[in-house]
C-alpha cells in the first residue's frame, strides 16, 4: 500500500493506559480480532506518536497491542522519550562498569518504575521490549503529514537522517552518541524527543506534572511572533499566570512549519482537543492521567480541520 493513497489515524500518548486505547480504537472503526489485534478499517493504518509506557496500569498490553499492530502492517510507531529512556537505562556505559547510559538516580527510577515492576526488571519480556524500542524512529515523514515526538526541528531530522538509516533499528554506535552530551546525535534526540526547553530567569520557577518544580519550562517552539516567557511557556494551567510576562533573552527558537503539517504528543495537553496551529496538531491530552486518549484522522488535508480529533477515555 502507499503511503499517498493511506488515512492515517495518529495517536498520542498513551503510557501504558490499555482501556483507552482499546476504547479509542473502537471508537475509530479498529475491530479486535485476537488478544491484541485490532484490523482497522480499509485503507487506514494507526500511527502511535511514542510514549506507550511508564506510569499506567497496563504498560505491557498496550505494547503488545502496537507490537501486534506494527507486525502485521496495521501500524507505524515512533520513538518518544520514555522509551529513549528506557532503552538507556539497562545499556551499560563503556566507561564506567556498573553505570548506565541513563543514570539510575532517584527521579529516573521513580519515573521508570511501573514499568519495570510490570515487565519484571531484567527479565527476558524487558529485553525483548527495548529491542523492540530500538526499531522505533524518532520521526516519519509520511509524504504529506509528518510525525515526532516533541519537536519537528528540521537540522535534528537531517542529523539523523545521516547516521540512522531509516528502517533499520538503532545501532549501538548511534545509541552511544546519543547520549553523549554534546554530539549532534545527543542534541538531536534530546530536541526530537524532548522539544525546546528554556531557562526561566532567576526567581522563577513551577511545578510540573510529576510534582517536581523545575526552572526550565518547554516551549511552544511553533509559535513564530513569540516575544514573552509568558508566550512560550508550556505549563499546567495553575501556573501559567506566574509566568513572566518580559521578554525572552535567549534560547527560544521559533521552528514555523512550512510545508506538511506535523503531528506531535508530549506536552499534557489540557481541556478539549483543539489544534496549535493550522499545521501543528498536539494529540497527548494527558491520558496518563484523567485526561482521554485523542487521535486525529487525516486523510491527506494540509490544513488541519479540528473537527478530526476523535477523543476516548
Ligand atoms: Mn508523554
Amino acid at each position: 500500500m502507499k503511503a499517498d493513497s493511506m488515512g492515517f489515524d495518529f495517536i498520542g500518548d498513551i503510557h501504558g493506559q490499555a482501556g483507552k486505547l482499546q476504547a479509542l480504537l473502537h471508537k475509530l472503526g479498529y475491530v479486535e480480532t485476537g488478544k491484541t489485534m485490532w484490523i482497522p478499517p480499509q485503507g487506514r493504518q494507526a500511527v502511535f506518536l511514542g510514549d506507550l509506557i511508564d506510569r499506567g496500569p497496563e504498560q505491557v498490553k498496550v505494547v503488545n497491542i502496537v507490537r501486534s499492530m506494527i507486525d502485521s502492517g496495521n501500524a507505524l510507531s515512533i520513538m518518544g522519550n520514555h522509551e529513549f529512556n528506557a532503552i538507556g537505562y539497562v545499556t551499560e556505559r563503556a566507561e564506567v562498569p556498573g553505570g548506565f547510559l541513563r543514570r539510575h538516580s532517584d527521579n529516573n527510577v521513580a519515573q521508570h518504575a511501573e514499568f519495570l515492576k510490570q515487565v519484571g526488571e531484567g527479565s527476558e519480556l524487558h529485553r525483548d521490549m527495548v529491542t523492540c524500542f530500538r526499531t522505533l524512529p524518532p520521526f516519519l515523514d509520511l509524504g504529506g503529514a509528518r510525525v515526532v515526538h516533541a519537536w519537528w526541528h528540521q537540522p535534528f531530522v537531517d542529523v539523523v537522517k545521516r547516521s540512522w538509516p531509516a528502517g533499520t533499528s538503532m545501532s549501538e554506535e548511534f545509541l552511544r552518541a546519543a547520549y553523549d552530551k554534546g554530539s549532534a546525535e545527543f542534541e538531536a534526540m534530546e530536541g526530537l524527543t524532548k522539544g525546546l526547553e528554556i531557562t526561566l530567569p532567576d526567581g522563577y520557577s513551577f511545578v510540573d506534572h510529576s510534582g517536581k518544580e523545575r526552572t526550565e519550562v518547554r516551549t511552544r517552539w511553533w509559535m513564530e511572533d513569540a516575544r514573552t516567557y509568558r508566550d512560550v511557556a508550556i505549563v499546567g494551567s495553575e501556573h501559567e499566570h506566574r509566568m513572566p510576562e518580559t521578554d525572552i533573552v535567549d534560547g527560544y527558537l521559533a521552528t514555523p512549519v512550512i510545508g506538511s503539517p506535523v503531528f506531535i504528543g508530549h506536552y499534557w495537553m489540557e481541556g478539549l482537543p483543539r489544534l496549535l496551529s493550522p499545521k501543528v496538531a498536539c494529540l497527548d491530552w494527558s491520558a496518563a492521567k484523567a485526561g482521554p486518549l485523542v487521535a486525529y484522522r487525516w486523510d491527506g488535508e494540509q490544513e488541519l480541520d479540528a473537527g478530526r480529533f476523535v477523543a476516548a477515555g
